[in-house]
């Protein structure tokens, strides 16, 4: 913390909250939370059910620290990885001291987003309606959209935004940061996350496999990163290893004559190193891990709790 920013807890004058947001898959919960920090923080794809643990993003605003939690979309869970994200994305919304909801204004208030909307109504936390996607759709659709929604919620405040264009994005920054809490900072000023690179690394690996893996095999991987090595020559060795269900599902990963995984790796090795700003070596490797979805370590590694059943 620097002098000013001591001085300013010392005086009271600092806030400091955790702020969640939370809706359908898909709204733009993570894009969202990269536009408001500022960094990408969280992987984003085209494909639903792309986040699977909580990510926190971390932003000043004046004198505020907002520590940001995107959280997996809330859906229907049928397999144990499903409830374990569904019952993290409720974790995220009961530990915040704000909430955002979001909602897709292109897709409007469906079934997914109602049912959200009625579970968020028990929570005690100020809540702010944000209508993503709004470089998508007619000023008037929006308007009609904000009535409805507010009509069946108290929400303290309804913001337009578009995360992926940066429309409105630095107002609600602004909300959040007049709406937390009093209090210190609780990161340093210059940190921007809270995952170990290690962490992220092997997300930037799985947005990657998503983004050229389709239909139901990317739900059925995993990535982890198993070795992270500072070479002399200052470039980084990482080795990682994805999981999938079955020999078959190994064979489409590695492609013909190794091309998709090649493909794969050039893709997040090039992310990576531009992250760390350094030269990366990417070594993957593909296991098959009959069941992962219901290995204990595997929730481990991902930083999700491992329902019973
Ligand atoms: N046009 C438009 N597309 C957006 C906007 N925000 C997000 N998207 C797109 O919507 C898709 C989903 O975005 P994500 O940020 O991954 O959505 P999410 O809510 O985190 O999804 P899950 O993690 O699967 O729950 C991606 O293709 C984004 O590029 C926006 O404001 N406008
Ligand atoms: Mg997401």
């Amino acid at each position: 913390m620097s002098q000013e920013s001591t001085a300013q807890a010392a005086a009271g004058a600092t806030r400091c909250g955790f702020v969640a947001l939370i809706g359908a898959p898909n709204v733009g919960k993570s894009t969202l939370t990269n536009a408001l920090t500022g960094s990408k923080v969280s992987i984003v794809t085209p494909k639903v059910q792309t986040t699977r643990a909580l990510v926190r993003g971390i932003a000043i605003e004046g004198s505020s620290q907002l520590i940001f939690v995107d959280t997996p979309g809330v859906f229907r869970p049928r397999r144990r990885l499903d409830r374990a994200m569904v019952t993290t994305a409720w974790g995220g919304a009961h530990d915040a001291d704000l909430i955002g909801l979001l909602i897709d204004a292109k897709r409007g208030l469906d079934q997914e987003s109602a049912g959200i909307l009625a579970r968020l109504a028990g929570l005690r936390q100020p809540q702010a309606l944000i209508l993503n996607k709004v470089d998508m759709v007619e000023k008037g659709t929006l308007l009609g959209l904000a009535e409805s929604t507010n009509a069946r919620a108290s929400f303290a405040a309804t913001f337009m935004v578009s995360a992926l264009n940066g429309d409105g994005v630095g107002d609600l920054r602004q909300w959040f940061a007049a709406h937390v809490p009093q209090g210190p900072w609780l990161y340093p000023e210059d940190q921007m996350s809270d995952a170990p690179l290690r962490q992220l690394a092997a997300e930037i690996t799985r947005e990657k496999l998503y983004l050229r893996l389709h239909e139901e095999l990317p739900y059925q991987s995993t990535v982890e990163t198993d070795a992270w090595k500072e070479q002399k020559d200052g470039s980084a060795r990482i080795e990682q290893t994805i999981y999938v269900e079955r020999a078959s599902q190994r064979k489409i990963v590695l492609g013909k004559g190794g091309q998709t995984i090649k493909a794969i790796g050039a893709d997040a090795r090039r992310e990576l190193a531009e992250i760390i700003d350094k030269p990366v070596h990417l070594f993957l490797f593909v296991k098959v891990r009959e069941r992962w979805g219901d290995d204990p370590e595997r929730y481990r590694e991902m930083g999700l709790e491992f329902p019973s059943e």
